[in-house]
């Protein structure tokens, strides 16, 4: 029988290098035969893309084929990093890409390299949705993913004199071969302007007349799963030029003017907004939301309009997972294309909204829950504002029959939160109108229920559900640590466990086994060299591969304690000052290395970048320390980073304060490599130690619920001799700077509140960190230790997670290819 995939590029090497070649010539126009590695990375990728081009289509006609009810995912964040390795490893060709290559005169490592990381997100949360993608295409799942696409990513970090500066990320500068730009697929998507009520035959209809329209169009990026031909598309929205004026700018006769503030609306979809969980109230992040939002819907309208001639099956077709509040203007979006395009009636429209969204919530502070100012959406969405208040009233009035005289219960369930300026609290209407809510983790769906949402709990339980977060194998073990996953494969005979995590259970038999400790501890070795190597080149220092590497990287925010780090480190040099000869032989040799951004307007966190700066510039410079302890800072932390970094560590730290880390996922790629992990009882640590066992783990402090009585206990407590003397440290000036760290020191012996408990915690966190030194010193046992990190994964891939969605949230099918 005639098949589709007759008709498919092959894989040997002789058609991958004339398809490289070509690609030279024909789509860089550069010589088939001279080509240095950027070109050949530029033709490489086209090559790959050919091949996902070739799946896409054949799963875009399957779905067309048979129209399965499809997962939309609504995200302002991305966080792909690179995608030429991940593409070659998921669709099991990278063996093939590196001989032709090879022969070709190139090396496949070199070239990857080659790639900028697309930093379309922030961290946590943008990574997941991307690590989401990965997974909803190798389940089979018919999902796409939703976004924008920013012409400046995440900013490029440089540190000059300790202190970090922000450049941005024109990341499109030398072209991105992996998007298809549909210039066809494109949409208007209005602002402004404002609102007539007419009365049409016994009905009201309202007329929204914008005062401006900016046309998104579609960027296509297809993302292949692994071990399958299901190939999803992430589409990403750009603002484009419309080639249309408003009148009114037209009549005022200022042509050039009217086409420069044209221009300006058109840079919707230039930049990421950096401030990981702060919103900022700032029009033009709420616009991109909309765009992101209003572009999305009529897209997936209009397909679903392909198929159906009316909306009644709307639910069965349709679900949309909304990434945080972000894109939860999208239930007044949908209202008003049901309503004022679609004609259809309030409860018609309602019933369908309400049964096609859910949203996630990653956030634990209150402050974090968007907000925006009425006077804001009145201006900038006058008919959405209309729908939000309707919403609103009829919420209300359902809650006065329930619950009668308690206005201040009423008040909080509101959407409209009312006082001298008024807001439209985000997450409220998101949980009156989303048939689900979830939160990351155990902890943190104990605490929206027990807490930040605890009135909407108690009316709708059934609402509330937990999806425990998760990262992709894929491209954490098998593209970052081919060596390690290679030996993975070898002990369980099979590769299937990079389709089936639990399948690393299958090592704990081997745990004990001294040749798989000993291979085990080799590769490890060999990735630290690697890491070794690049130390060398951005910071000169040379670090000793025994040593052990000691590693946190993660955004920079006082939550997440980088500074009790800080302070154990100086704690620890200050003990090797003091000691003798005799005594210094005993110390564990350590790297400590620190990584990660600060938001540009977050000036404790950057102090904290200065501080790491000031206190490795000392120490490293010791004679007295030696290679007992260096401390080296990793500029410019980012996805490509981590996948260097990762499988390089001996330990990494997950400090936050109890209850302070909605999940965290940092963690889990670091104990599926076999690193071992120092951490509070907070988010996933709790969970991962579960699996591990608390013999796999340092874990330390208090837990999330001893945390209140703790800090109202603040006002009595004197943190131990240590960890003053470390703080008295800095305020002389040990390391310079005194006037500049004062702030970030009075933030833990200042008024004596200490929000985040560094005080409270250290000696447990000092206790831990003994214990580790310990451990490292008994090899067999550290290696015994890190199998069983390793083995213990099995719940912290992505994969589980998805399927939780699918079939608790979403009840969707698979649709596999045959
Ligand atoms: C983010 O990365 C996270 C939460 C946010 O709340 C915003 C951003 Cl940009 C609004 C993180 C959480 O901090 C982290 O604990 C979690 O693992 C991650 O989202 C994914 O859920």
């Amino acid at each position: 029988m005639y098949k589709l995939m007759d008709q498919y590029l092959k894989n040997d090497t002789f058609s991958i290098q004339k398809n490289i070649v070509d690609h030279s010539e024909y789509t860089l126009a550069r010589s088939r035969f001279r080509f240095d590695d950027f070109e050949a990375y530029q033709a490489t990728a086209y090559s790959v893309r050919d091949r996902l081009i070739e799946r896409w289509n054949d799963t875009h006609s399957l779905m067309r084929e048979k129209d399965p009810k499809r997962i939309y995912y609504l995200s302002m964040e991305f966080l792909m990093g690179r995608s030429l390795l991940n593409s070659i490893v998921n669709i099991g060709v990278k063996g093939q890409y590196a001989d032709a290559l090879k022969q070709l005169g190139f090396d496949l490592e070199i070239l990857v390299e080659q790639e900028r990381d697309a930093a379309l997100g922030n961290g946590g949360l943008g990574r997941l949705a991307a690590c989401f993608l990965d997974s909803l295409a190798t389940l089979d799942y018919p999902a796409w993913g939703y976004g924008l696409r920013y012409e400046y990513g995440m900013f490029r970090q440089t540190i000059q004199d300790g202190f970090q500066l922000e450049h941005p990320d024109y990341w499109l500068n030398f072209g991105n071969p992996w998007e298809i730009q549909r210039v066809h697929t494109t949409y208007p998507v209005k602002f402004y302007g404002h609102v007539d009520e007419i009365q049409e035959n016994n009905k009201k209809t309202y007329i929204w007349t914008p005062g401006e329209t900016v046309e998104a169009v579609a960027y296509d990026n297809p993302i292949p799963g692994y071990g399958t031909k299901n190939t999803i598309n992430l589409r990403l929205w750009a603002a484009k030029p419309s080639g249309e004026l408003e009148l009114d700018s037209f009549s005022t006769g200022d042509y050039v003017n009217a086409v420069l503030s044209k221009q300006r609306a058109e840079t919707i979809s230039s930049i990421l907004y950096p401030d990981d969980r702060t919103y900022q109230g700032k029009e033009l992040r709420l616009k991109q939301q909309v765009f992101l939002v209003s572009a999305s819907l009529q897209d997936v309208v209009r397909r679903y309009k392909d198929f159906h001639s009316d909306f009644a099956a709307f639910p069965q077709k349709v679900a949309f997972q909304l990434n945080d509040t972000h894109p939860i203007i999208g239930v007044a979006e949908l209202m008003r294309i049901l309503l004022d395009e679609e004609k259809l009636d309030w409860v018609k429209s309602w019933e369908i909204t309400t049964k096609v969204f859910s949203f996630t919530n990653h956030a634990i502070l209150p402050e974090a829950l968007e907000k925006w100012p009425l006077e804001l959406l009145e201006n900038l969405l006058p008919r959405h504002l209309q729908i939000i208040y309707r919403i609103n009233f009829y919420f209300m009035e359902e809650m006065k029959k329930k619950f009668g005289d308690d206005l201040v219960r009423l008040s909080r369930l509101s959407i409209i939160e009312e006082g001298e300026k008024k807001n439209v609290r985000m997450a409220n209407l998101a949980l009156v109108s989303c048939h689900t809510v979830n939160g990351v983790s155990k902890s943190h769906f104990e605490f929206i229920k027990s807490s930040l949402f605890k009135d909407f709990h108690d009316m709708w339980p059934h609402k509330f559900q937990c999806k425990t977060n998760g990262v992709t194998q894929r491209r954490w073990m098998a593209c970052s640590n081919p060596d390690l996953s290679q030996l993975i494969t070898k002990w369980l005979g099979t590769e299937a466990w990079l389709k089936e995590l639990d399948l690393l259970l299958g090592l704990r038999l081997h745990a004990n086994d001294y040749n798989l400790q000993e291979q085990w501890m080799k590769v490890r070795r060999s990735n630290k060299s690697r890491l070794a190597a690049y130390i060398q080149i951005i910071s000169g220092a040379k670090v000793n591969v025994d040593a052990m590497f000691d590693v946190q990287i993660k955004r920079i925010h006082e939550y997440k304690r980088q500074f009790l780090n800080v302070i154990g480190i100086i704690h620890r040099y200050d003990c090797i000052k003091n000691m003798t000869a005799e005594d210094r032989k005993k110390v564990v040799p350590r790297v400590c290395i620190l990584g990660g951004k600060a938001p540009p307007g977050y000036e404790n966190a950057k102090r904290i970048i200065k501080l790491i700066h000031a206190v490795g510039d000392k120490l490293n410079n010791d004679p007295d320390v030696g290679d007992l302890l260096k401390l080296i800072f990793i500029p410019d932390y980012n996805v490509s980073m981590a996948e260097l970094v990762i499988p390089a560590s001996d330990i990494s730290q997950h400090l936050s304060t109890a209850g302070s880390e909605a999940c965290g996922t940092g963690n889990m790629k670091f104990a599926m490599n076999g690193c071992l992990i120092v951490g509070t009882k907070d988010g996933s640590n709790v969970e991962i130690q579960e699996e591990l066992g608390s013999e796999n783990m340092f874990l330390f402090g208090p837990s999330a619920e001893d945390i209140p009585e703790l800090r109202t206990e603040q006002k009595d407590f004197q943190p131990v001799l240590e960890f003053r003397r470390v703080v008295g440290m800095i305020r002389k000036g040990v390391f310079g700077n005194a006037e500049y760290f004062q702030p970030l020191c009075d933030t833990i012996d200042g008024a004596g509140d200490d929000y985040y408990l560094l005080g409270h915690d250290f000696p447990s966190y000092l206790e831990a960190q003994a214990a580790v030194d310990k451990a490292f010193v008994d090899k067999k046992r550290w290696a015994e230790m890190s199998i069983l990190s390793t083995a213990g994964c099995g719940q912290f891939s992505t994969d589980r997670t998805i399927r939780e969605y699918a079939e608790e949230i979403w009840n969707v099918e698979p649709l596999r290819h045959s």
